[in-house]
This record gives structure tokens, C-alpha cells and sequence, in this order.
């Protein structure tokens, strides 16, 4: 199953990885398949390198006197006093909290004993793995959360990193194989992200205005909100992105890192443009307070379409650094606008004395 799940991952990035792997890579989709990474000499992310890389297929690779005990493909890796190469996980998409292990199988010759892994150049290690058995494959596993969550890019997915393969008897003329690098999954995510939407299935709205919802779409198995589609069966805004009248059927669509989709689909009315302005509750014309205190004056505004904020603007020199009201008569200009941009203006006189009278 848990191979299943990594095969659909790969299957399903892999179209794009091929366009977007660096032309030096040069990797094959089978090779990608089997070792999941770019790798350059140049690396960033690892101070070791290799001076030659070569892929075999399983019969080059008895020819070439590979060691026995690989599957498939096997990657050779020369280099001097120690050989590495970077692996790059982050066309795959793969959520790190899904990860359950990464794995890789390796085999030191006996000039190789250790294995370490990379986020930084070298700088700090997310594994230093000791051979237990030099002249043997070995599957070198990391499995802690911690240590897989170093690993992960600024979204969560499997990133960029590097593997590097200590050699300590400094000769010029490292080997390593490499058989296999794989994301072992926790488990296959079947379940689609879902839209949470409190509103109609049928919206009223008005022309000249941008088109908003209050939705999002969570992923219970992943812990994010997902971006959310907006796909409208005809064209339903202008040239500047406001909405024009007409019936429309809307459909909203989101989609995991898995594939899993979920969809939600609304009509939408948008109805001749508003031009009624918002009204401001009744608020007194002329306020009576005490310098000193902060300004916590708030007003209501109500609107025949739209939910209403009220921006207050003061006169100058009314609040100090601090946003307290300074001794004095001052001026506060209330604006109330509604979304297609009528508003109405409201100003109130504030006496901020002493002491209160
Ligand atoms: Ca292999
Ligand atoms: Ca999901
Ligand atoms: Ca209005």
C-alpha cells in the first residue's frame, strides 16, 4: 500500500519534474523513480560532491562489479577524500507529516563508514549514521519527527538536502553505492480537503464590486488550509475584477497534496449596482472626555448589502505618540463605505479636558 501511495506521489509529479529538473541532472523517470534527486557537483546544501555519478541498469551494474544485494537500478559515486551528492524531494510534494521514514540503502566499501545528512551546507547534521558493517548494504533510515521535519521546505514538503559519506583514510578515490531513496509514507491519504462554507447555496450579490466568500478548506490528515479554485461557467467579472450582472453557477474546488479533491457549487445573482451609502448609527454630534485616556470610541455602520467598517480619522495633533487623547477641541471624521465604494461621512466634536466636568 505504502508503495502504491509514493508511486501515485511520484506518478503524479513527475510529468512536472521532468520539465523542471536541471539539464546537468539529466535523470530518467526511472531513475527519478528510484532515487527521487538532483544532484550537481555545485550543491548548496552539501559540502561533499562526487567527481563521477553513473546510473546502472542490473546487468551494467554486474558487469561493473557492483556489489551484490541491489534491486533495479544502482547509482556509483566517486569523489576524493569524501563523496556526496544533494537530493532534492521538492517537485514531489510530499508533506512531511506523512512521512513515517526516509530511507536510504547504501553500500560503503570499507573506506566509507559514515553517512551524514544536510540541510545547511554541512554546517548541522539532521543524521551522522556510523557504518555497522563496512563492505555491506545497509539501509540508513531516519524516522524521528524532529529530525524529518528539518528536512522539510517553508510549505511542509519534503525539501532540499544533502548526503554525504565520510571516507577516513584520505585517499582521492572514494566509492559508494547507492540502491535506493524512498519516502516511506504513513499512510495513504484517501480523504479530500473540506470546504467549510456557512453561506446559501444560492448568493444575491450586486454588480461593481469584487466577489468574496467567507470559505476555506481544511485538510484534517495534513493540518492546512488549502488554496481554493473559483471556477465560474461564464465570465463574471469586468476587466478590473469587479462582478457584472448576470446569473452565474460557481464552483469552488480544492485539492489536497494526495490528489484528493473536494468540490462545493453555488449560484451566484449579481443584481443591478448598489448605490445606496451605509448609515452610521446615531452617534452624539459632540462628545465630552478626559484627556489622557485612550481613544476607545468605536461606531456601528449598517448597509442595505455589505458588512461595514468604520474608519475614524482625527484632527491633527488630537492623539499623542501613545494614541491618547491630548486637552483640547478636536475634530473625528467618521467614514462608513460599503464594498462598491459609497460611503458617508459623519463629524463629531470631542472635548477632551482635565477632568470630566
Ligand atoms: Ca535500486
Ligand atoms: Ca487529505
Ligand atoms: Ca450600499
Amino acid at each position: 500500500m505504502k508503495r502504491r501511495a509514493l508511486c501515485f506521489l511520484l506518478c503524479a509529479a513527475l510529468i512536472s519534474a521532468l520539465f523542471t529538473l536541471s539539464p546537468s541532472a539529466g535523470l530518467s523517470e526511472a531513475e527519478i523513480a528510484e532515487f527521487h534527486c538532483t544532484e550537481t557537483r555545485d550543491t548548496k546544501t552539501s559540502p561533499y560532491w562526487f567527481n563521477s555519478r553513473t546510473i546502472y541498469d542490473s546487468e551494467k551494474a554486474a558487469e561493473a562489479g557492483v556489489p551484490e544485494g541491489y534491486e533495479g537500478l544502482v547509482m556509483k559515486l566517486v569523489g576524493d577524500s569524501a563523496v556526496g551528492f544533494t537530493v532534492d524531494f521538492s517537485e514531489l510534494c510530499i508533506p512531511v507529516s506523512s512521512v513515517k521514514a526516509l530511507h536510504m540503502r547504501v553500500y560503503y566499501t570499507d573506506k566509507q563508514r559514515e553517512v551524514r545528512v544536510t540541510i545547511d551546507a554541512g554546517t548541522s547534521w539532521v543524521l551522522r549514521h556510523e557504518a555497522k558493517k563496512p563492505g555491506a548494504w545497509e539501509d540508513v533510515v531516519i524516522t524521528d519527527a524532529a529530525s524529518l521535519k528539518l528536512l522539510a521546505d517553508e510549505d511542509g514538503r519534503l525539501g532540499v538536502f544533502g548526503f554525504g559519506f565520510r571516507n577516513y583514510d584520505g585517499t582521492r578515490n572514494s566509492t559508494v553505492y547507492v540502491d535506493e531513496i524512498r519516502a516511506e509514507l504513513i499512510d495513504p491519504d484517501s480523504d479530500p480537503p473540506v470546504i467549510r462554507y456557512d453561506g446559501p447555496d444560492h448568493v444575491i450579490t450586486t454588480e461593481g464590486k469584487r466577489f468574496a466568500l467567507p470559505v476555506t478548506a481544511y485538510d484534517e490528515y495534513e493540518k492546512v488550509d488549502f488554496p481554493i479554485s473559483y471556477e465560474w461557467d461564464k465570465p463574471a467579472t469586468d476587466g478590473d475584477g469587479n462582478l457584472v450582472r448576470g446569473e452565474y453557477t460557481l464552483t469552488m474546488r480544492a485539492s489536497d497534496s494526495f490528489g484528493n479533491s473536494a468540490e462545493k457549487v453555488l449560484t451566484v445573482s449579481v443584481g443591478e449596482r448598489d448605490t445606496e451609502a451605509p448609515v452610521i448609527r446615531f452617534t452624539p454630534t459632540v462628545i465630552d472626555t478626559v484627556a489622557g485616556a485612550y481613544n476607545a470610541l468605536s461606531f456601528e455602520a449598517t448597509d442595505n448589502c455589505d458588512d461595514v467598517t468604520v474608519v475614524q480619522s482625527w484632527s491633527e495633533g488630537a492623539l499623542d505618540r501613545q494614541m491618547r487623547l491630548t486637552e483640547g477641541t478636536h475634530t473625528l471624521t467618521l467614514t462608513a463605505s460599503d464594498l462598491t465604494g459609497n460611503s458617508t461621512e459623519m463629524t463629531i466634536t470631542v472635548n477632551a479636558a482635565k477632568t470630566l466636568k
